[in-house]
């Protein structure tokens, strides 16, 4: 077991972090995706039609982009809407340009404007892309869907099946509830918790798969706040990646996903005829999906394990650059006073005048608000501490960061994650190596905290 001293002084030998995306090369696959943006009404119960969601390609989720390891993924992007918009590859690690963060990394693209993102895909994992314009309403409104990219361990499952969850906030129509969209309260607290749990767009959707077979199961939560919790009627839940990143397989009976996180799940199906799994956030089971085991696989029957990836471990690194993050701000915090574009207000103007409830480090921030410059190839030392009364789901662009986390029961090594919960009060630190030049925002996806100051980006050089 690591102590928290070993964590960073660890020594092994160096093992490369996640690969850098490098320049297009010829002999790339390309996978060509089209997405287009638009108003679409979708059932959510028979009782009424919700005719305010905001959709890729008229479905919920959107469709799902897969690629291979090493292949580029190439999207043709339509905005169909009455307002801008942008896309973001969540957990990729990106061409800063592709990244899609309005101000930042590209323009906003205009209602009947279409643009091309175009880039390399290195790691095989799951992943997810959303938009990021205004993100607490155009992702709850349900702009997003699934990014997968395998590889040769992928294809020994016999069944693959992602589980994108979303919490929708939904009124007496069975409408997006808009009229709570900047709701004072929502963005000083929690964030905006929905009353609508859906896996894949459906409350309680059934899945066959192979007996005598390996299912991966690809966890994501799309949700605007609410961690989701899950539980099964299985004996223990085999973790085998998180956030897009293979980890050494340990057991969980239960696992917390905050919003933006992603888990991997290998079930076995030998003896099984149907597993169940419940999202048990609420006081009761909010959304559940039943795994009916009842198809004969083409393949031989096989008992023997899968021969997943090894774990990437901490890499040697000297002479850290240690960067502080004081996270305040929220109701019954501590947050007097914060800068708010280059003026010091106190807390109660931020809320009254500006909307704002968050900083780091007493200033509030923006896309275009400025964290930290490095220099890229230095290792970087994230040491943040979550100094307010407030879960906040920690979201850094472009990298994966090692965290000792405390998030799983079972887990005593660090992990690799591009989203961390860090709990009321909770110190933590991330460590990267900054070697993908960029401006990579840093912000709570929290989407409400991020609208109102918990936002900013370290500019790698
Ligand atoms: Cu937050």
């Amino acid at each position: 077991m690591l102590s928290r001293r070993d964590f960073l002084n660890f020594s092994a030998a160096t093992i490369a972090l996640t690969s850098l995306p490098n320049q297009i090369q010829s002999n790339q696959l390309i996978r060509n995706y089209k997405l287009t943006a638009g108003i679409t009404p979708h059932l959510f119960d028979k009782k009424g039609v919700s005719d305010n969601l905001w959709l890729y390609n008229k479905q919920t989720p959107g469709p799902i982009i897969e690629a291979k390891e090493n292949d580029v993924i190439r999207v043709e992007f339509v905005n169909n809407l009455y307002e801008a918009t942008t896309i973001h590859w969540h957990g990729i690690k990106n061409i800063n340009k592709m990244d899609g963060v309005p101000y930042l990394t590209q323009d906003p693209i205009q209602p009947g404007e279409s643009f091309l993102y175009e880039f390399p895909v290195k790691n095989a994992g799951t992943f997810w892309y959303h938009a990021h314009v205004e993100t607490w309403k155009q992702i709850s409104k349900g702009l997003y869907g699934p990014l997968v990219v395998k590889n040769q361990v992928d294809d020994q499952f016999d069944n693959d099946i992602v589980i994108l969850a979303d919490d929708w906030r939904l009124n007496k129509k069975y409408q997006i509830d808009e009229k709570s969209f900047e709701s004072l309260h929502d963005w000083s607290h929690a964030g905006r918790i929905g009353n609508w749990v859906t896996i894949n767009g459906k409350k309680f959707p059934k899945y066959s798969i192979n007996k005598n077979g390996h299912t991966r199961l690809r966890f994501i939560n799309a949700s605007n706040a609410r961690i989701l919790s899950f539980g099964s009627s299985l004996d223990g839940m085999k973790i085998i990646s998180i956030d897009g990143m293979s980890v050494e397989p340990f057991i969980e009976d239960k696992f917390n996903l905050g919003p933006g996180q992603r888990i991997d799940l290998l079930i076995k199906t030998y003896d099984l005829s149907t597993i169940d799994f419940f999202e048990v956030s609420g006081k009761k089971p909010l959304s559940a999906f039943k795994l009916n085991v009842d198809q004969t696989s083409k393949k031989n029957i096989r008992k023997e394990d899968i021969n997943l990836q090894s774990f990437k471990k901490i890499p040697h690194y000297k002479n850290p650059n240690i960067l502080k993050i004081h996270m305040q701000g929220g109701a019954m915090g501590n947050l007097a006073k914060a800068y708010f574009e280059g003026t010091e207000k106190n807390f109660r103007s931020l809320a009254m005048e500006d909307k704002k409830f968050w900083a780091f480090n007493k200033l509030v921030g923006k896309y275009e608000h400025e964290l930290a410059k490095v220099k890229k190839g230095q290792v970087i030392i994230l040491e943040i501490w979550n100094d307010s009364r407030w879960s906040h789901s920690m979201h850094l662009h472009g990298n994966h960061f090692y965290v000792q986390s405390k998030e799983f029961e079972n887990l005593e090594t660090p992990i690799l994650r591009d989203t961390y919960v860090m709990q009321p009060g909770e110190k933590s630190k991330f460590i990267y190596l900054a070697d993908n030049p960029g401006k990579w925002l840093f912000h709570c996806h929290m989407l409400e905290h991020a609208a109102s100051g918990m936002i900013g980006y370290i500019e790698v050089l």
